[in-house]
């Protein structure tokens, strides 16, 4: 408060110049240096508590069995050791499924997946919890598992009862198509390998509460699970949450078991406790993106326009519900990508196979329902003997007619048409489509591939319920703000994107904005940080507080002042009052010395969304996100490996919060979805045991992955239509799904070779193996073929 009081024409001329840290800025990530220089603290990085106590959980070694026998005593023989607990130690309910019960936190009886958590023992170290686990004696009686999705679907052995959605007859419309074409495809599921694996610390407190640092999505969750655990009101477990070293979907459930295991652990032992699942059981225990099994049959015209078509999607859940439900609606939802459907019918069916349970990954079920269609729209090409981006273009959704989804959602303000024109352009398709025709006739062994494929997404929880958020905002008496809100950071630039909103409602600076641990008592019942909303929810739910606490500050200074309201401006850090100029930090001193209140909550629902799922019917989406990527690969007919050589992505986010946040969003996003589709390869054996259980031998795409030549740009001057936070759209997931055009791209490199009258099945991920599959298929239809193969013309 001892600053040099400025005058009137200098705090003018403040107020004139513009505010540099709102929202549109490209404002660095809130802990960019941090990240880099290592300083964030992660709940492994925290101090240790004196007397702590660490996990380590024993697992299951079969995939389906009962138990008839655990000796825990040899455990104990291990000095160092504080208990063992297995399911009878749990004091309150043993269930931590999230919607449906199902997830035992300690096997009860049975184990149904390899991997799963039988017994814990915590000891005063790692090591020592290691080797006592392993002494435990366990007696299994083995049952038959059901380990393949198709297996399980023939067997109609499900986790959830199967849905449907429909319109028109698609019986009718497939048999009066003059074409038609059916197949089938394995879609990989996908290990998100955040880089920070699972971990809780918890440390007890007074009359049995429990206070629980954890890398969660979903603290509310999470605190309502720890209650339930040890069996006391919700009101006795704090969750605080800083940041996460990764999510993508990973922690919006599965942050719940080891959270639990330790305060059970504290509860029973009066000592904090903490557990981190090194990166080989963090691979075993938790569950992944769901693998699916696609069937369809779809007729069409001589032009390939859709006019019936049936698609059966089955989603690998592994053992237990968890999130399956919505994840397989969403991938029902997202079964259009951007096309218009005509007679349509969907069946999404939640195959039960016992494997870890599959759970939320980026796109949540809506990318393997748009590969389902993007395999569509290629085999649909390749029968007419049409470029695939000319079928694509004749089934996207009309502005006025055929703009109706198969959930009877009207799709407004589709960017697609201009969009795929402008990146059509840009990326020189055309031109480069002729090249790659001229490359491929001369090179007999290398082949290129080119696909440009669409994006739309659809923005909103399809639980409509879970479109709500909170904040809580304090400004202190020099000025500083304390902001918070429900949603979690997990490296996507939330708190960054809320301070920004925050900023600009009080034109203040970013500086002057802290924002700590989302933390449960000071924003309560909060939805999980996902479907890409946490910039939607929490930064209205911020800007809502905001403006309750600008009212209140207007109020006061047209009181004090004897002004109207339009008489009050605040800008770049100053306070106009008619021709009176102030500081913020003097005008919020002026309140508090006249008693103002400068704290308030702020609360969010997003408007217009409904859904009867009985119907199938309804608004479910508040807005779709639209985005299209145009890739060429390069590929080794001999031996199936292949480089990605170019990437141009257009994608759509309205009005940017912060165009540079957004940017690496849409590059990570992409490069995580190509490595979905092409190296990304889950193994199991024939007794259900994960054999890629590390680095070495599961592939995530590395920077040299990354095409030299990535083209990104932001749609420019489209802001989001409907009344969202400054008009801007939702980033988080949609660009995932540019990675389709990579997957494309590879079968079109591969359908050259029979002269793109052919489509080869190439499950994802394409690896280097299946893509080979792929060509040697390709070459024998050509055989088969006799006389006149496809590169006959070409020199031998
Ligand atoms: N970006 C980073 N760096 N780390 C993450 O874990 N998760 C993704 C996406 N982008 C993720 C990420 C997923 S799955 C979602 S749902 C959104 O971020 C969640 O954040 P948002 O809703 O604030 O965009
Ligand atoms: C997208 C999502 C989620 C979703 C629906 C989506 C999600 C999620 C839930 C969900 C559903 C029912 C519940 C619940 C959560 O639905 O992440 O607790 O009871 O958790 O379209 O990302
Ligand atoms: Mo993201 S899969 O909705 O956490």
């Amino acid at each position: 408060m001892h600053k040099p009081t400025l005058n009137q024409a200098e705090l003018a001329a403040r107020f004139r110049a513009e505010l540099t840290t709102g929202v549109g800025r490209s404002v660095e990530h809130e802990s960019a240096a941090k990240h880099v220089s290592g300083e964030a603290v992660y709940v492994d990085d925290r101090l240790e508590f004196p007397n702590q106590l660490h996990v380590y959980a024993r697992l299951s070694e079969r995939a389906h069995a009962r138990i008839l026998r655990i000796d825990t005593t040899p455990c104990y023989a291990v000095p160092g050791v504080a208990i063992v607990i297995t399911k009878d130690d749990v004091p309150g309910q043993l269930d931590i499924g999230p919607v449906v019960a199902g997830d035992p936190l300690l096997a009860d009886g049975k184990v149904e997946y390899v991997g799963q958590v039988v017994l814990a023992v915590a000891a005063d170290s790692l090591e020592t919890a290691r080797r006592a686990a392993m002494a435990a004696v366990i007696e299994y009686e083995d049952l038959e598992p059901v380990l393949e999705v198709e297996d399980a679907l023939r067997k109609r052995h499900f986790v959830l009862d199967s849905h449907q959605h429909k319109r028109g007859d698609s019986r009718a419309a497939l048999a009066g198509a003059p074409n038609r074409v059916q197949g089938t495809l394995h879609i990989g599921g996908q290990e998100h390998f955040y880089l920070e694996t699972q971990v809780s610390s918890v440390m007890p407190t007074e009359d049995g509460g429990m206070l629980v640092y954890t890398s969660t999505q979903n603290p509310t969750e999470v605190q309502k699970l720890v209650a339930e655990v040890l069996g006391v009101p919700m009101h006795k477990v704090v969750i605080d949450m800083r940041r996460m070293g990764g999510g993508f979907g990973g922690k919006e459930t599965q942050a719940a078991g080891p959270a639990c295991l330790c305060a059970v652990i504290a509860h029973l032992t009066g000592r904090p406790t903490k557990m981190r699942l090194p990166r080989a059981e963090d691979m075993q225990v938790t569950g992944k993106r769901h693998p699916f099994y696609v069937e369809y049959d779809v007729g069409f015209d001589d032009d390939g326009l859709l006019q019936g078509i049936e698609i059966e999607l089955a989603g690998n859940c592994g053992y237990s519900p968890d999130l399956s439900g919505s994840i397989v609606d969403r991938a029902m939802f997202h079964a259009d990508n951007a096309y218009f459907l005509a007679d349509v019918t969907i069946n999404g069916h939640r195959c039960k196979t016992h494997t870890a349970s599959n759970t939320a990954y980026r796109g949540f079920g809506g990318p393997q329902g748009m590969v389902a269609i993007e395999e569509i729209m290629d085999a649909v090409a390749r029968h007419l003997g049409k470029d695939p981006l000319a079928v694509r273009k004749l089934n996207y959704y009309g502005k006025d007619t055929r703009n109706v989804t198969h959930y009877y959602q009207t799709v407004e303000h589709n960017l697609l048409d201009e969009m795929t024109a402008d990146l059509e352009a840009s990326s020189e398709y055309a031109r480069r489509r002729e090249d790659i025709r001229a490359f491929n006739a001369a090179n007999p062994v290398l082949k290129k591939g080119l696909a440009l494929t669409p994006v739309k997404f659809g923005i909103s929880f399809t639980a409509s319920f879970l479109n709500q958020a909170g904040a809580l905002i304090h400004i202190y008496t020099d000025g500083s703000i304390h902001l918070n809100h429900g949603g979690t950071e997990m490296g996507q630039g939330l708190n960054t994107k809320v301070a920004q909103v925050v900023a600009e409602v009080f034109q203040v600076d970013i500086s002057r904005i802290r924002i700590t641990a989302t933390n449960t008592d000071k924003v309560p019942n909060t939805s999980p940080t996902a479907a890409s909303s946490g910039a939607d929810l929490n930064g209205k739910a911020a800007q809502n507080a905001a403006e309750i606490l600008k009212g209140r500050l207007v109020e006061f200074l047209v009181r004090e002042h004897k002004v109207t309201p339009e008489d009050v401006e605040f800008r770049n850090g100053q306070v106009r009052i008619r021709e009176h100029y102030q500081s913020f930090e003097e005008t919020v001193q002026q309140a508090y010395f006249n008693q103002v209140s400068l704290s308030s909550t702020g609360f969010y629902r997003t408007p217009k969304i409904y859904y009867d799922r009985d119907k199938a019917r309804g608004r479910p989406f508040y807005y779709f996100a639209f985005g299209a990527a145009c890739a060429e690969v390069l590929v080794d007919t001999l031996t199936g490996e292949y480089r990605l050589l170019r990437a141009d992505i257009l994608h759509d986010v309205g009005a940017s919060l912060n165009p540079a946040i957004d940017i690496g969003q849409v590059e990570g996003g992409f490069v995580q979805g190509m490595g979905w589709l092409t190296t990304e390869e889950l193994v199991w054996n024939a007794k259900g045991k994960l054999m890629t259980g590390g680095p070495a031998s599961y592939k995530i795409p590395a920077i040299a992955d990354v095409p030299t030549d990535l083209r990104v740009k932001l749609v420019e001057n489209r802001k989001n239509p409907e009344d969202t936070v400054f008009h801007s759209k939702a980033v988080g997931e949609p660009p995932f799904m540019l990675g389709i055009a990579v997957w494309c791209a590879l079968k079109d490199a591969v359908a050259s070779l029979a002269d793109y009258r052919l489509q080869p099945r190439i499950d994802a991920p394409a690896t280097p193996e299946r893509v080979l599959w792929g060509i040697e298929q390709m070459k024998a239809a050509c055989r088969e073929r006799t006389a006149e193969p496809a590169d006959a013309a070409q020199p031998a």
